[in-house]
C-alpha cells in the first residue's frame, strides 16, 4: 500500500510538470494567476492549433500555425476559415499539416473558389495541381 501511495504521489509531480510545461509557465509564475491549476483542475490553453502551413515542400521554409481559442477545435462539426490568406501566405503553400483530428481543404482562389483539395492527415506536399495556388483555406 505504501508503495501504491509513493507511485501515485510521483506520477501526480510528473503530471504538474508536464502540463506546467505544456502551458509555458515560468518557475516564479504564480500558478492560479497563470491559470495552470485550480484544485487540480486545468484550465484550458488560450489558443490552439488546428494545423500549419510551409512555403516549402516536406514541412519545410516558412511556417504559419492555424490557431482557435476553441478547445473543441475540429469536432462536432464546427469549422474554421481563412477567406481569405494572412499577410505574405496568398499562393505560397506547399505542405501542411493539420492537428487534433482536423481535416484541411485548400482553395486556389479567396472565399473557398475555385479549384480545392482535402487533406485528411499531414501532407508533404500538396500536389501539383495546388501548389502555390493557395488563396482560402477551411478546418474541421
Ligand atoms: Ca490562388
Amino acid at each position: 500500500m505504501t508503495k501504491h501511495r509513493m507511485r501515485l504521489a510521483v506520477a501526480g509531480v510528473l503530471t504538474t510538470a508536464a502540463l506546467t510545461a505544456t502551458l509555458g509557465l515560468s518557475g516564479t509564475a504564480n500558478a492560479a494567476t497563470a491559470g495552470s491549476s485550480v484544485n487540480g483542475s486545468v484550465r484550458p490553453m488560450s489558443s490552439y492549433a488546428m494545423g500549419v502551413d510551409y512555403v516549402d515542400a516536406g514541412y519545410s521554409g516558412s511556417s504559419n500555425t492555424a490557431t482557435t481559442g476553441d478547445a473543441n477545435f475540429c469536432r462536432d462539426g464546427q469549422s474554421w476559415y481563412w477567406n481569405s490568406m494572412p499577410g505574405g501566405w496568398n499562393d505560397v503553400v506547399s505542405s501542411l499539416r493539420v492537428y487534433g483530428n482536423c481535416w484541411t481543404t485548400i482553395y486556389e482562389d479567396i472565399n473557398e473558389g475555385g479549384a480545392q483539395a482535402t487533406f485528411t492527415s499531414d501532407s508533404s506536399y500538396v500536389g501539383n495541381a495546388m501548389n502555390d495556388r493557395t488563396s482560402s483555406q477551411r478546418w474541421f
